[in-house]
């Protein structure tokens, strides 16, 4: 348990950045593949939705159709991604708010795709012969932003492996979703410096930052500080506090009480608390929450 310092601390004290080698290789392939598909799709978080994104890291896409897709709209706070929708809109974005979990979801990337795909046809005046019917799609994104589940849904198989964690594929995958779709996964990617650093503290919370980055205890105090300030009624149920006005050690210790997290010379088992929290918390169990806001805009 930081007694000390509270993850705000930490931040001035630390940087949080994540871009290993094989992430700088992963971009330089995605570079390189462009030329073989015709549209690509960014998969976002829809709890952070610039914060997750990486546009400006494929500067050099030339005019390929893109789609920004904002998934995980189902641990979102709604208010949230109802402002997100108006300010994207405002941008002139293309965008989708998804649930990879819900298939019919999932098809409104496809007609939205379709629809870009089109437009763009008709902007470049490509001629009805010279048009290839088939897409071929490239999806990007931050690491466990939901892409692989996306694919599988798509192509209505486990044709990609998904799991809860970040780093999960490793390598550009081509998969056959149907005769007129083809798709390409890719291993999630970070951008190569996060300046903000309380997005490097978002991004630990959702998990696309695997959690020896940041470290657990930070991540889950962090959490648990947000959601503090937030008087969050779902926290509030989760772990039946009686009231929200209380420091962190507090609502840490009376967490670990009532899931019986004590150690055997009964001191408080912090890792077993944190490793709790966070999972309720990614979850959606302590309710939901979205950490980036248009700007501009506050929710009353
Ligand atoms: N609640 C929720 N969970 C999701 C959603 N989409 C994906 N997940 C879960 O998020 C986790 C990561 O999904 P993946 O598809 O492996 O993510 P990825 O972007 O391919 O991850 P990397 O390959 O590591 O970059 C899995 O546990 C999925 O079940 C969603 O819309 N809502
Ligand atoms: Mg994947």
């Amino acid at each position: 348990m930081p007694k000390e310092k509270t993850g705000i601390e930490y931040l001035e004290q630390n940087h949080i950045n994540w871009f290993p080698g094989h992430m700088k290789k992963a971009v330089e392939k995605i570079q390189q593949n462009l030329k073989l598909v015709n549209i690509l799709i960014e998969v976002r978080d829809a709890r952070a939705p610039m914060a997750s994104g990486n546009k400006k890291n494929y500067q050099n896409r030339g005019q390929k159709p893109y789609l920004i897709v904002l998934n995980k709209t189902n641990l979102a706070c709604p208010k949230a991604v109802e402002a997100w929708k108006k300010f994207f809109t405002e941008q002139n974005e293309s965008f989708v708010f998804v649930n990879a979990l819900d298939k019919n979801s999932i098809k409104t990337i496809l007609k939205q795709a379709k629809e870009i795909l089109h437009a763009h046809r008709l902007k470049s005046n490509a001629n009805s012969t010279t048009f290839k019917s088939k897409m071929k799609m490239m999806i990007i994104g931050l690491p466990n932003t939901g892409k692989s589940t996306i694919i599988n849904k798509l192509a209505n198989r486990d044709a990609s492996k998904a799991a809860a964690r970040p780093g999960q594929t490793k390598v550009h995958l081509w998969v056959k979703a149907d005769k007129d779709l083809d798709i390409l996964d890719t291993p999630g990617v970070m951008p190569p410096r996060i300046d903000e650093q309380i997005h490097g503290m978002w991004l630990s919370a959702i998990h696309a930052i695997p959690d020896h980055i940041v470290t657990p205890d930070y991540s889950a105090c962090f959490v648990v500080e947000y959601l503090l300030n937030l008087k969050s009624p779902e926290f509030k149920k989760q772990y039946k506090f009686e009231n929200l006005d209380i420091d962190l050690e507090t609502a840490c210790n009376h967490i670990g009480k009532i899931r019986g997290c004590l150690s055997t010379n009964n001191s408080y088992d912090y890792d077993h608390i944190y490793k709790i929290i966070l999972n309720d918390f990614r979850t959606g169990k302590l309710g939901l929450v979205s950490f980036e806001l248009p700007p501009g805009i506050t929710l009353a």
